[in-house]
């Protein structure tokens, strides 16, 4: 490429240095191009730098949730748990930047400000937040897609005088509630995680919550067996579940081909019957095998759960019964109930969370009919009285998909800004790339399957897209790349069908911005499937990028 005389050029620039960034930087400088990452925390991880709250970790099970790309990573990193903990995952990641040799391409504590298309030169002009000027070919935005919080505007909030935390920025040091009054707002996964948690701390816990969250139980447990009680960890694997760590590292690629070929990029085996071709008495079978196995292999208890009500009912049914089996106050248990259809907001994973509503330091606040009034300086006032907090927790979740990207001040051909072009919420060709927008890449974009997915394995399947595009075009010396308006607009209307009438798509969640005020109501990944997504991607490479304008610039 061109940039070996002009220091602050690079042939790729890119945003962020979470596991998408990590990767994206190891193919490209793999593949010879001159690439420089941005990263606006001191150190690498992206969601798992940011999210340390109590019991913070993956709903995948770790020996998924993992690279794939390098079978000698695979073979060597030892998870100790079911679901990796935060601390252990950003362990791996810090040291998939240090085997890989990473860091010294990678600027911390930097953000990326503007980034503006020239069109003389094709090529994208950026500014980061200390006022550097750096020009690249390329920048591909690895920013992650519940990366930017969201904290309502309540009012009185900047007058609360204890300590006022987010769970998705939580402080790097440990927190301790004990002796303390906490409160915490929102009931999504962050809250389900450290609920259990913070109520073994603290003296009482106030949980204020809007609209309650279907759970089920982790069933968490050590991968390693324990020489002392003879724990046979290793054993009850989770989605397979008579793998062991060591069956699964002697086929691990078995493993992938599988997760490859499945819905949601997760290796599992789901009943492929529908519900409604199965007796009482063999629903009920097959939900308690997968409530004792555990964690999100739940939404495979039949064929049609996502896509018929009636088969959905059966299961948010079983799991609302047991709710009332657990939570002994039957006012509290009925208030954590849900209604609406399981599955449409991300199904929760947890450990102990209803349990913990029988604790009698937890209170739970009912604020679905009467909002939270005000934030005051002693505490939260709601329900026509204060409640009085030395600790006020937001686990209001994340501005998703689109929030981070639109934070930064793009602009395309012509000047238009992306602010612009997504106004109605966001368009794109494959969650990928944008009309309008040459040589810009999105990974794990808004009209991708993305958080439907093992987020891994749709990053994998991303970065290798990119490459291979990028080294198609250095290969024939072509200087631009965008996607024509009409693929684009073809591949937004393809999505909103798919996503019409499925069951993800029947209540409010971030994955419509219904969680963030004046956000377009836009179901925003795609729910067409892993596997036709590649299908699709890989088709569209095979015929010279159908849907792309390849030019000269
Ligand atoms: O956020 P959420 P999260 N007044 O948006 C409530 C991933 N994740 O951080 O439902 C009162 O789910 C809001 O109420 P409502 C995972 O993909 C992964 O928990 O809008 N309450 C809701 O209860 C997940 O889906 C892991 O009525 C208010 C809560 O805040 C995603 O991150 C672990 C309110 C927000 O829940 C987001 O989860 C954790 C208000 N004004 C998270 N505004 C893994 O294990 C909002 N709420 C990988």
């Amino acid at each position: 490429m061109d940039s070996s005389t002009n220091s602050s050029h690079y042939d790729v620039v890119i945003v962020g240095a979470g596991f998408a960034g990590l990767y994206m930087l190891h193919r490209l400088r793999s593949a010879g191009f001159k690439t420089r990452v941005f990263e606006q925390a001191s150190d690498v991880g992206g969601t798992w730098y940011w999210n340390r709250y109590p019991g913070a970790r993956c709903d995948v099970e770790s020996m998924q949730y993992a690279y794939s790309f390098s079978s000698e990573l695979e073979q060597e990193w030892e998870w100790t748990e079911r679901y990796a903990t935060q601390p252990e995952i950003l362990r791996y990641v810090n040291h998939v930047a240090d085997r890989f040799d990473l860091r010294h391409d990678i600027q911390f504590n930097t953000c990326v400000a503007t980034a503006i298309f020239n069109e003389t030169g094709s090529r994208w002009m950026i500014e980061t937040s200390n006022g550097e000027h750096i020009s690249a070919t390329y920048c591909v935005m690895a920013t992650g897609c519940l990366s930017s919080t969201n904290t309502p505007n309540f009012e009185g909030v900047e007058s609360f005088s204890g300590s006022l935390y987010h769970t998705g920025e939580w402080p790097h040091q440990e927190i301790d509630f004990s002796g303390q009054r906490v409160g915490i707002i929102g009931t999504g996964s962050s809250a389900i995680q450290s609920i259990p948690l913070i109520a073994e701390q603290a003296k009482h816990l106030y949980v204020f919550q809007r609209t309650p969250h279907y759970t089920v139980p982790a069933r968490n447990q050590p991968l390693q067996s324990d020489p002392k009680t003879q724990h046979p960890g290793r054993k009850a694997y989770g989605y397979d579940e008579d793998m062991t760590v060591e069956e699964i590292k002697a086929d691990y690629l078995g493993l992938r081909q599988r997760a490859l070929e499945s819905f949601a990029a997760l290796a599992f085996t789901p009943n492929r019957q529908s519900a409604l071709e199965m007796t009482e008495m063999e629903r009920q079978r097959e939900f308690e095998k997968r409530w004792e196995q555990g964690g999100l292999t739940f939404q495979g208890v039949f064929s049609d759960f996502s896509i018929s009500r009636e088969a959905n009912e059966f299961a948010a049914e079983f799991v609302r019964r047991k709710i009332q089996q657990t939570v002994k106050d039957s006012v509290v248990a009925k208030a954590l109930v849900p209604t609406y259809t399981i599955g449409c907001k991300r199904l929760a994973v947890d450990t102990g969370y209803y349990e913990t509503y029988n604790r009698p330091n937890v209170t739970l606040v009912d604020v679905s009919k009467s909002p939270i009034e005000r934030i005051t300086s002693a505490g939260v006032y709601a329900q026509g009285r204060e409640y009085p907090l030395n600790s006020l927790i937001m686990a209001t979740g994340f501005d998703a998909m689109t929030g981070t990207l639109l934070k930064i001040d793009i602009q395309g051909r012509g000047g238009l800004r992306l602010r612009e072009k997504w106004v109605e919420g966001p368009k794109s060709y494959l969650g990928l790339c944008l009309a309008g927008f040459p040589n810009l890449f999105t990974i794990t974009g808004p009209g991708s399957p993305s958080v439907l997915t093992n987020m891994l394995m749709s990053i994998e399947q991303h970065v290798d897209w990119i490459v291979d595009c990028v080294e198609y075009l250095r290969d024939r010396n072509i200087a631009e790349i965008e996607p024509t308006l009409e693929a684009e607009n073809e591949w937004v209307t393809h999505n909103n069908e798919v996503a019409s009438d499925h069951i993800r798509n029947s209540c409010s969640s971030w994955y419509v911005g219904g969680n963030i005020e004046g956000k377009p109501r836009v179901f925003m990944p795609y729910v067409g499937g892993f596997p036709n997504y590649v299908e699709k991607c890989r088709n569209i490479a095979a015929k010279g990028y159908e849907g792309f304008v390849l030019g000269e610039g």
